[in-house]
């Protein structure tokens, strides 16, 4: 009664070749929405619609707001993104709703207190990772299913960046981190294996880049890394008050692409520098491609 009929079998044959014909088209399971282009990559935001919440029970940090796109066609790599000593969500915010339009989960944080140091901060942020992959098997989540747990990324400012360099040292299964303006009170960061783009502000005077980000970035070995300087800003140079937005963004959205989802189609942007001398006063990298 329930034997499979040869018209069955021809059908499921089909079906089998289909499938592996779109697979042999389509090698990166990973890879959501579009190639990009500089113009889009620089827009203020990215193909997919996005939608947002604030987390109802914080857990191991104080708040939360999760952007997440709603036509992203699969699920999709989570970053949790950390502000500075005595700062909040909003210094940070517009990586959220950006990234997000690219086809990212991202969570940005309030820390328990605002004078936590970096060591505290990257716990919290490691908890707010832990807690998205828990609302993403909560059936009651906008983020139901939503979220590839085993695609994550770390991103923050200034101590959030120096606690976002701590994450991948004690995480190493991260897939990308990117600190911008960080500061931590020990440089040496050379057991770090994850991707890491480490995003600079010339004339930062509260992180200077002769005693933080560049020794940062001088001690990694082991990992594709960059270190992207910002002309002539100084500690808020990649924050939300900043103005010119637009190659920041491209380069962070690019970086998370091509290292949280494998995607090869942004490696040209993720990995050269393609700026003006007038925004980018300094540029290095290794191991990217
Ligand atoms: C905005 C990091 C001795 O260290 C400092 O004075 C200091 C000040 C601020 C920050 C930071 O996270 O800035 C974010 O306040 C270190």
């Amino acid at each position: 009664m329930f034997g499979t009929t040869r018209l069955m079998k021809a059908a499921l044959a089909v079906t089998a070749l289909v499938a592996a014909t779109a697979a042999s088209a389509q090698t990166n399971p990973f890879q959501r929405g579009p190639a990009p282009t500089e113009a889009t990559l620089e827009a203020t935001r990215g193909p997919m619609a996005t939608s947002q919440f604030t987390v109802s029970r914080p857990s191991g940090y104080r708040a939360g707001t999760v952007y997440y796109p709603t036509n992203a066609g699969g699920t999709v790599g989570g970053i949790v993104v950390v502000p500075g000593y005595t700062a909040y969500q909003s210094d940070i915010n517009w990586w959220g709703p950006r990234l997000a339009s690219w086809g990212f989960i991202v969570m940005t944080i309030d820390t328990n207190s605002t004078l936590d140091q970096p060591a505290s901060r990257s716990r919290q942020q490691l908890a707010a990772l832990d807690q998205l992959a828990t609302l993403s098997r909560t059936s009651s989540s906008p983020i139901y299913n939503k979220l590839d747990t085993n695609r994550m990324g770390v991103m923050g400012w200034s101590m959030g960046g120096g606690g976002s360099l701590i994450s991948t040292e004690n995480r190493p299964s991260l897939k990308a981190s990117i600190p911008f303006a960080p500061w931590n009170s020990t440089e040496n960061f050379s057991s770090v294996t994850v991707p890491t783009l480490i995003i600079a502000c010339q004339d930062d005077s509260i992180a200077p880049v002769y005693s933080h980000a560049s020794p940062f970035y001088n001690s990694m070995t082991r990992n594709p890394k960059q270190f992207l300087e910002v002309r002539g800003e100084g500690h808020y140079c990649a924050n939300s008050s900043n103005s010119d937005k637009d190659f920041l963004g491209k380069k962070g959205v690019a970086w998370m692409k091509r290292f949280m989802d494998n995607d090869t189609r942004f490696t040209t942007f993720a990995c050269t520098n393609q700026e003006s001398s007038l925004d980018v006063s300094d540029f290095r990298t290794a191991r990217c491609s």
